[in-house]
């Protein structure tokens, strides 16, 4: 099975993806998602410029090899471009040699471990009524899991809370970043709160989980997480900037909170303490931002010997591609934790069609040969890219802070 064209498209059906499509000499054609959110561009020049070309004329089959060719052989390893890059051929070759099996790609990767995935909604509120009746739409809509975040008298927009209604995107259509303000002792001050409030209405069993996008010193966290203890967290998210991986190390001495991280790592390296040190209880990152199914599986393989799970990203930044590969991986990994799902904007639907499913709770990713998502190429030139930016974050003085 030989590529003979690898052709990078770039639309904004609803918010802008990247996708590597790879047509083989039997005529297969294989996606792999390669959206990295606010430098789109970038991954698309890696991938055209670069590595489209080398894949002409290699054998479709040869996954780890070109998994191999393509991080050894650029010599500059690692890095969010790059790996991205990266996944987009991995995810590709794997939809290709499934159906060419005519299985669905979970068949390949082990079978299925389990009947469908948990999958964790997202529910917001400036006040808690508002957040209250965000639970509450989650919950009609079937899920069983909701990840909580609340606005924080003072501070006028701040990470994961909408107006009621509207649906969450943290990419704004700007031409530069928006600013948003940032205060960890409000934020201190509020949550516990909040939280409490959230526990005592929905009850002892409902998982709740709780995204701190980064925000707070090892010391404030350790402090927080324990806070947070008589809630019972299924796990506080990115409590301290996720690249300092030793920073864990305090956080974890103090609080029994279990902790997530990850979303912005791209490599087995950026876990190594993390997993080795047991600093971790689940592993947040998704196929499109950490080389790909090849490279995510050996991260959760080491994982699990550690008995940490998968919590994958699953952002309307991870293409219907990318959350197809995490739904395969996800669904035949023994180590499976939970699967974020952030349901696309129903414009998205115009190009890009899946085959997953949500019922009950629980995500599949369908039984259609590959992947499972087809890629319209007629109605993805009708949406032209526009750029988004992630937005800034300032502190009251000006002090530009961790987003
Ligand atoms: O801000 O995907 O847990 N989810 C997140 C996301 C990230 C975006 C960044 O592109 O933190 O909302
Ligand atoms: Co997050």
């Amino acid at each position: 099975m030989i590529i003979e064209t690898a052709e990078v498209v770039v639309t904004s059906p609803g918010r802008t993806f990247v996708t590597l499509r790879i047509t083989t000499d039997e005529g297969l054609v294989g996606l792999g998602d390669a959206t990295l959110n606010g430098r789109e561009l970038a991954v698309a020049s890696y991938l055209g410029d670069h590595v489209a070309p080398l894949l002409i004329g290699r054998d479709a089959h040869a996954v780890e090899d070109t998994w191999q060719f393509l991080h050894r052989g650029a010599y500059w390893r690692r890095g969010p471009v790059t790996m991205t890059a990266i996944a987009a051929v991995d995810v590709a070759l794997w939809d290709l040699v499934a159906q060419r099996a005519g299985l669905p790609l979970y068949q390949l990767l082990g079978g299925a471990s389990r009947r469908g995935l948990l999958a964790y909604g997202h529910a917001g509120g400036r006040e808690l009524p508002e957040l209250s009746e965000a639970i509450h739409r989650r919950l009609a809509e079937g899920f069983r899991a909701i990840r909580v975040q609340s606005g924080v008298p003072g501070i006028a927009a701040l990470y994961g809370v909408t107006d009621p209604g509207t649906a969450y995107e943290p990419a704004r259509r700007t031409a530069r970043p928006v600013e948003e303000q940032w205060d960890s002792r409000a934020y201190l001050r509020h949550l516990p709160g909040v939280l409490e409030a959230v526990r005592h209405e929905f009850g002892p069993a409902l998982p709740l989980l709780h995204d701190v996008h980064h925000r707070l010193t090892p010391i404030e966290a350790a402090r927080f997480g324990r806070s947070l203890e008589p809630y019972d967290l299924f796990w506080l998210e990115d409590c301290t900037p996720a690249e300092n991986q030793e920073a864990l190390r305090l956080v974890r001495s103090h609080t029994v909170t279990p902790l997530a991280i990850g979303e912005v790592l791209n490599s087995v390296h950026d876990y190594r303490t993390l997993i080795g040190e047991q600093l971790v209880d689940f592993i947040r990152s998704s196929p499109t931002h950490t080389g790909g199914i090849t490279a995510l599986r050996r991260i959760l393989d080491l994982a699990a010997l550690h008995q940490i799970r998968s919590g994958m990203h699953g952002p309307t930044d991870v293409s219907p591609v990318g959350m197809a590969a995490a739904l395969h991986l996800g669904l035949a990994i023994h180590n499976f934790g939970i699967q974020e799902y952030m349901p696309h904007a129903a414009v998205t639907a115009d190009v890009f069609e899946t085959s997953f499913t949500f019922a009950e709770g629980l995500l599949h990713p369908g039984e259609r040969p590959g992947l499972g998502v087809r890629l319209d190429l007629a109605a993805a030139e009708k949406y032209p890219y526009q750029p988004a930016y992630l937005p800034v974050n300032r502190l009251p003085d000006g002090t530009v802070h961790d987003w």
